[in-house]
């Protein structure tokens, strides 16, 4: 009789530190295989992409966004249209504009041009788009490969309201 009861409490302790390592295992498991993922060259996408209908004949804006969803930094270098007779990149401080030889892409990031920030500005126009055209243009970087994105015309006062505005939407309803 009181050689069963004794038996019987070994195998009840054994078996729950038996079920916390299982645990432990699959959890380590899970951790690894997250850090397999992420590619060491860019792999860059392009969306959001507009020009505002311009008011001037020579000059136009615009903008579009570049995600990276590679592992490695990249850089667009410059962009050539069919329109314009030249393509700068700009960037916006205040209410100054500076011309810069290129922007950063950042891998797991993304290159934002948008209306108040950064932007395209094609310059010496051959004719003045309208809203409903597109233009043809053709982005360079550093190490990807160049790509081709047509840019549809929008009325002057267009804005996306897909990507920024939605964020800072989320953002400041949501409570903490
Ligand atoms: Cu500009």
């Amino acid at each position: 009789m009181t050689r069963r009861t004794a038996a019987r409490r070994v195998p009840t302790s054994t078996g729950t530190s038996a079920a916390a390592i299982v645990v432990a295992a699959a959890l380590a498991l899970a951790g690894c295989g997250d850090s397999d993922s992420g590619s060491s060259e860019p792999e860059l996408s392009v969306g959001s992409v507009y020009m505002p209908q311009p008011v001037s004949d020579s000059m136009a804006a615009g903008f579009l966004v570049v995600a990276n969803a590679g592992g490695a930094d990249d850089r667009l270098s410059s962009v050539t249209s069919d329109i314009a007779g030249e393509v700068t990149l700009h960037t916006t401080s205040g209410q100054s504009m500076t011309e810069v030889k290129n922007l950063d892409v950042p891998g797991h990031g993304k290159l934002v041009l948008e209306s108040g920030g950064n932007h395209l500005m094609f310059e010496k126009l051959k004719r003045k788009p309208k809203e409903g055209d597109k233009v043809s243009l053709e982005l360079h970087f550093t190490k990807s490969g160049p790509m081709k994105v047509e840019m549809p015309v929008k009325s002057p006062t267009y804005r996306p309201t897909a990507t920024t505005k939605s964020s800072l939407q989320s953002s400041s309803t949501s409570h903490h």
